[in-house]
């Protein structure tokens, strides 16, 4: 693939227009939309993060960016959902109670679209109740949890424990993911399974779903 590094410095810049421009120059180049994503799209963003954790970027940078990161997502995960015919299964995603991050959060889900899952995007700052009434609705649901912030990933036990308090915990998977979290910590509130990133986030709920399937 050619170098656009000027994708990585428009999101890092916060420049919406420029980023989308780049885009649609690579994609008519024919480049691969997941590697502009892991390659510049995903390290502009950490980098970003890098700048504010010391102080040299600020809430409104961090929100310029992700408008240009969504920018270039929008013209990309049209192209990474499409293809997905049959169903692998059905997916409640959201973003738990308290945290508005939703950019990895959308990656995953178009991810799991384009593997042919079911997704019902519950959005962000998404309360228990709507978890586990989105869980009800069908036996056999994967309920993928994102949280960006070490104050708002405990919410994600909470889910858990109402999911079994309301019978349903073993009627259906849970998967977590999201920056501050580790396997240790899904393993610790009682998830059935953490990926790192969207492509792993795909395998594990495809390996969730053959499980339902069997205890079916
Ligand atoms: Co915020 N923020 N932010 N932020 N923000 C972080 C997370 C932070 C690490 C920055 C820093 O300090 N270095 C820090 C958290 C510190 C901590 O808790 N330890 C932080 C903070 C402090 C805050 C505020 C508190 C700032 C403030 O107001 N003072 C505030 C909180 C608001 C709230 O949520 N209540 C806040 C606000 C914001 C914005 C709204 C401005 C904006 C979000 C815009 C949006 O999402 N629409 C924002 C941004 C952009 C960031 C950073 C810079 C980038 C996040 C991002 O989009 N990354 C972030 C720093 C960083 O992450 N390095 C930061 C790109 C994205 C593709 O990656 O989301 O990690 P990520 O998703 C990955 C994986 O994590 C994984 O797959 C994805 C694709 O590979 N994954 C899953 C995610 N969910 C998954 C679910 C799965 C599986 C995998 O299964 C279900």
């Amino acid at each position: 693939m050619a170098d656009y590094s000027q994708l990585y410095d428009a999101i890092l810049n916060g420049d919406h227009r420029l980023a989308a421009e780049v885009t649609k120059a690579a994609l008519e180049a024919q480049a691969d939309p997941s590697e502009l994503i892991a390659k510049y799209m995903i390290p502009a963003m950490n980098e970003v993060g890098n700048r504010f954790a010391c102080n040299e970027y600020f809430v409104p940078e961090l929100l310029i960016a992700a408008r240009a990161m969504k920018a270039s997502l929008e013209l990309l995960t049209p192209l990474l959902a499409a293809g997905g015919a049959k169903r692998a299964g059905r997916v409640v995603i959201g973003t738990v109670k308290g945290d508005l991050h939703d950019i990895g959060k959308n990656l995953v889900a178009s991810m799991l679209e384009g593997a042919g899952f079911e997704v019902i995007d519950l959005g962000v700052d998404v309360p228990l109740e709507k978890f586990v009434e989105s869980a009800r609705e069908k036996e056999g649901t994967i309920v993928a949890m994102s949280a960006l912030l070490t104050t708002t990933m405990t919410n994600m036990k909470s889910v858990i424990e109402a999911l079994q308090s309301a019978g349903l915990r073993d009627k259906v998977r849970v998967m977590v993911g999201g920056a501050p979290l580790t396997p240790q910590f899904a393993s610790q509130i009682g998830a059935d399974g953490y990926s790192e990133n969207a492509t792993e986030a795909v395998a594990l709920a495809r390996k969730l779903a053959a499980e339902l399937a069997t205890s079916a």
